[in-house]
């Protein structure tokens, strides 16, 4: 399988992520790339490739102008500001407030577009999120182009990020830039499937209302589980939309039994649908050795899901979202594309 991988992605090198009260060293590092591209290698499981620029229509395609402009600047405008530290919001558009008035300064921006606060902006950030969805861009290219499968090394992941909010590691949305250029390329209907363990809340908002997309999603129950606020099984799409969102939250400890029971379902479901093309949302947070989830997945278990993906029998884009036990991430990855059979 064609992999895509750009050098850039590496410009995000955070030092600080808000966990359980502390800031600590991110979970979502650059290592994560270098350790999934070294296994790449080792095993030979296929060519990498460096994608083109792409530049910024596909992205705001998706993604609304304000947002990105406040991310090209945010560095610069908290550095201005005088700031020592990483840009990290505390203060947001809560409930009780005006949601109506998107503030001058960067402090406040940062709020206005932020989800959640473990993710801080820093130099590099916005160059690597360009880098990100250019890898994802490549592959989809590469699949329209000949039909094959093909992997997009994307890092930071995209799948949290909503039509104007980052957060959960996630700057622009690399799987929706993705299938909304599949679409603008003559796709007719593309099915998005996150495996992630966490509920890809961002692909989920920014497709809600459409039936161009079906968006399934296998994940940690938001009862418990980040996001919190969105992923539920009662969010099924809204007007055109109803029956193009499905979510499958699983409680945590979910065996892999059950889970792969599950993606049966939801296989069956993108073959339904009517979808021609498949783009998977691939998180290997569903290790069981992974240190923020809470699934069960063995490293033979991979290789399982891949041949399952295969069997969706679609042009297939493979998009790196999380992972964080980094001595396996490139086990689980290739063990992934070494069972998919295409
Ligand atoms: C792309 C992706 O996988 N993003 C995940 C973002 C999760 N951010 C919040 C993590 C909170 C983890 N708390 C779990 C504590 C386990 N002891
Ligand atoms: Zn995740």
């Amino acid at each position: 399988m064609l992999i895509f991988h750009s050098d850039n992605t590496r410009l995000r090198q955070a030092r600080t992520e808000l966990h359980d009260g502390t800031l600590v060293a991110p979970f979502e590092c650059p290592e994560r790339i270098d350790l999934v591209l070294k296994h790449i290698q080792k095993t030979a499981v296929g060519e990498v490739r460096e994608p083109k620029s792409y530049g910024l229509d596909p992205v705001l395609a998706v993604h609304d102008a304000g947002y990105v402009n406040f991310l090209a600047d945010c560095w610069h405008e908290w550095v201005a500001a005088g700031h020592e530290g990483e840009a990290i919001p505390n203060i947001w558009p809560a409930r009780t407030m005006r949601g109506d008035r998107i503030p001058h300064t960067v402090s406040g921006k940062l709020g206005y577009y932020a989800l959640a606060a473990e993710t801080s902006i820093t130099e590099g950030t916005f160059e690597a999120a360009m880098a990100s969805k250019d890898v994802a861009l490549g592959a989809t290219s590469h699949t329209l182009a000949t039909g094959e499968p093909s992997y997009g090394l994307c890092r930071p992941p995209g799948h949290h990020a909503a039509v104007d909010q980052f957060g959960g590691y996630c700057f622009f949305n690399n799987a929706a830039v993705a299938a909304q250029w599949a679409l603008n390329q003559g796709k007719r209907r593309v099915a998005i499937l996150d495996v992630d363990f966490h509920h890809g809340n961002g692909t989920q908002q920014i497709f809600y209302e459409r039936d161009d997309v079906l968006f399934i999603s296998l994940h940690g129950d938001p009862e418990v589980t980040f996001p919190y606020y969105l992923g539920y099984a009662d969010e099924t799409g809204l007007g055109s939309g109803e029956g193009f969102n499905v979510n499958y939250p699983l409680p945590p400890g979910t065996s892999v039994a059950t889970w792969m029971a599950t993606l049966d379902n939801a296989l069956g479901q993108i073959k339904q649908t009517q979808c021609d093309m498949l783009i998977v949302s691939l998180g290997v947070d569903i290790f069981e050795g992974d240190p923020i989830s809470a699934f069960t997945f063995k490293n033979s278990d991979f290789e399982i899901l891949g041949q399952r993906l295969s069997s969706a029998d679609l042009p297939t884009v493979l998009l790196m979202e999380g992972g964080y036990a980094v001595d396996d991430i490139g086990i689980n990855v290739v063990n992934v594309l070494q069972g998919f059979k295409q």
